[in-house]
């Protein structure tokens, strides 16, 4: 059973959640997912591990989005819980709707994983392991780095397309972050990182830069330096590309047009 704890999640020790607190709670954006969302990888996953609970967001969808989500939180209502955010307002609000839910549940750690299980979720306990064992890293971002030895698919326009992005992000920011995009991400979960997802983003799409660069503006002079240190990319061993993308050429053209405005709104810190 999972119970609210006081002292925040930043002064209480985590417990299982056959005790009380979940180790994590990861938020899954869904936006018409109902074709595709892996539920017997959700419901064997929440089965074999005890560490990470589920808060599952319906964004809007109008397929059976919402009955795939109950089915799920039927299986085990301690671990999966729905939040629907009855009109579509983009991923960007549905993963901070969900973050504030998450919070609520007092987890060590709070994070976002998309819903195709492109990255599988026993990646989620490596991404755990960092910040146990780095006190000073504040946030994991998956990285879909193509090293051998790993299982890295993604189509090569995606990729290309995703890597010119990555390079403009990352010079926008003034930080030298290899993957900004990748839908798995884990933080620990503190008043400052709540504080990253009080606010409503500015973009459908980008809200993970819009993290960063809230952790840089958080950070005053030495925010980029901070940032640097306070993030840690950890290479996947696995990511697949997993079809329907709901994400189109387009949408890379308006990636740029968000990347100034970002850039405008948080501004860039000096150098
Ligand atoms: N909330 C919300 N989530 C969305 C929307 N579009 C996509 N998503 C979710 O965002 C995640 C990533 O979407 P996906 O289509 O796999 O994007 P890609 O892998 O980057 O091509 C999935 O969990 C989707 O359900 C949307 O309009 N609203
Ligand atoms: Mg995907």
């Amino acid at each position: 059973m999972l119970a609210e704890r006081a002292g925040g999640p930043a002064a209480a020790e985590p417990v299982d959640s056959a005790g009380c607190m979940p180790r994590a709670v990861l938020v899954v954006p869904c936006f018409n997912e109902a074709d595709r969302l892996p539920i017997g990888r959700f419901a064997a996953f929440a089965e074999a591990s005890r560490e990470v609970d589920f808060v599952l967001v319906d964004d809007g969808s109008t397929d059976a989005t919402r009955e795939r989500l109950r089915d799920l939180e039927r299986i085990d209502p301690d671990r999966f819980a729905v939040v629907e955010c009855g009109r579509n307002r983009g991923k960007a609000e549905a993963v901070r709707a969900g973050v504030l839910r998450a919070f609520e549940r007092s987890p060590a750690y709070v994070g976002y994983w998309d819903a195709d299980l492109a990255t599988p979720l026993d990646e989620s306990s490596r991404f755990v392991r960092v910040l146990e064992s780095s006190p000073g890293c504040e946030v994991v971002f998956g990285a879909r780095v193509q090293l051998l030895g790993r299982s890295i698919h993604r189509r090569p326009l995606r990729h290309y397309l995703g890597r010119v992005f990555a390079t403009l992000a990352s010079q926008s920011l003034g930080l030298p972050i290899y993957d900004t995009q990748c839908g798995a991400k884990l933080f620990r979960a503190t008043p400052a990182t709540r504080a990253l997802f009080s606010e409503e983003f500015l973009t459908r799409w980008l809200f993970d830069v819009e993290l960063v660069a809230r952790m840089i503006a958080a950070g005053g002079e030495d925010g980029r330096t901070r940032a640097h240190s306070a993030i840690y990319e950890l290479p996947l061993e696995t990511w697949h590309d997993v079809g329907a993308s709901k994400v189109h050429a387009f949408d890379f053209a308006r990636a740029a047009v968000d990347l100034v405005r970002i850039r405008w709104h948080y501004g860039r810190p000096a150098r």
